[in-house]
C-alpha cells in the first residue's frame, strides 16, 4: 500500500490525483489481481496501521497516504509552528554527508522529523546503526523555514541546514 500510494501507483495500473488521492475501487481491483483483497481488508488496514499512514475521504471513495510520498502530490499539509526541538534518526553511513550538507529529502518530498527521540532512533535503525540528530526547529521557524505536521503526526520540512543540527548520543 505504501509503495502504491506514495511511490509507484503504476505498479497496479492506477494514478493518484494532484492531492494524492487514489480511487478506492481502482485500488481494490488492482491489488485483488495478485492477492485476496476487498473493502473490509482495506478498512482494517487503515484503522489498524501502526503509524496511521492512510486516510479515506468522507464517503470512502478515495484513499491517500498522509505523508511519505516521493511522487509530487500536494496532500494539503497543515503548516504548523514546531516545538523548540525535533529529532531525526539516520544511519551511520549517512553521517559524513549530512554533516557536510545538512538534511535533504533525498527521494521523498520532505525531510521527516520526529517529536521524540525514541521514534527517531527507530526510524534511524531502518538504515543500520542509528545516529540521532537534534534539530533546532523553532529557531528554523523563526528564520523563516516552513514546517508542516502530517495527519499522522510526522513533522516535515524541505531541508535542514547544518547550523540547525546537533548530533546526540543514542
Ligand atoms: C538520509 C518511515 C545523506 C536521512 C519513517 C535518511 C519515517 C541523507 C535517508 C519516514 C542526507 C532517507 C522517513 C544527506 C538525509 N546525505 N543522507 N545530506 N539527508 N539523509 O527512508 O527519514 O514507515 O527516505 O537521514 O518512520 O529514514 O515509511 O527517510 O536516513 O517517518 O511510514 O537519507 O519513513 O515511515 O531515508 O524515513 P528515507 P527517513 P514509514
Amino acid at each position: 500500500m505504501s509503495l502504491i500510494l506514495r511511490h509507484k501507483p503504476e505498479t497496479i495500473g492506477i494514478t493518484l490525483d494532484e492531492h494524492g488521492w487514489a480511487k478506492v475501487d481502482e485500488l481494490i481491483a488492482g491489488i485483488a489481481k495478485s492477492t485476496e483483497f476487498n473493502m473490509e481488508i482495506l478498512e482494517e488496514i487503515v484503522q489498524t496501521d501502526n503509524k496511521q499512514r492512510y486516510s479515506f475521504n468522507e464517503d470512502k471513495s478515495l484513499i491517500r497516504a498522509n505523508q511519505g510520498h516521493s511522487v509530487p502530490v500536494d496532500v494539503e499539509l497543515d503548516e504548523a509552528t514546531p516545538p523548540e526541538l525535533l529529532w531525526h534518526g539516520t544511519g551511520e553511513k549517512f553521517v559524513a554527508s549530512i554533516d557536510a550538507q545538512g538534511l535533504i529529502p533525498k527521494s521523498r518530498l520532505y525531510v521527516h522529523l520526529s517529536k521524540d527521540k525514541e521514534t527517531a532512533i527507530t526510524v534511524g535503525a531502518r538504515h543500520g546503526k542509528p545516529v540521532l540528530y537534534c534539530v533546532k526547529s523553532r529557531e528554523m521557524a523563526r528564520d523563516g523555514y516552513k514546517f508542516y505536521l502530517s495527519k499522522n503526526g510526522v513533522w516535515l520540512v524541505k531541508k535542514v541546514p547544518v547550523k540547525y543540527l546537533k548530533k546526540v548520543e543514542v
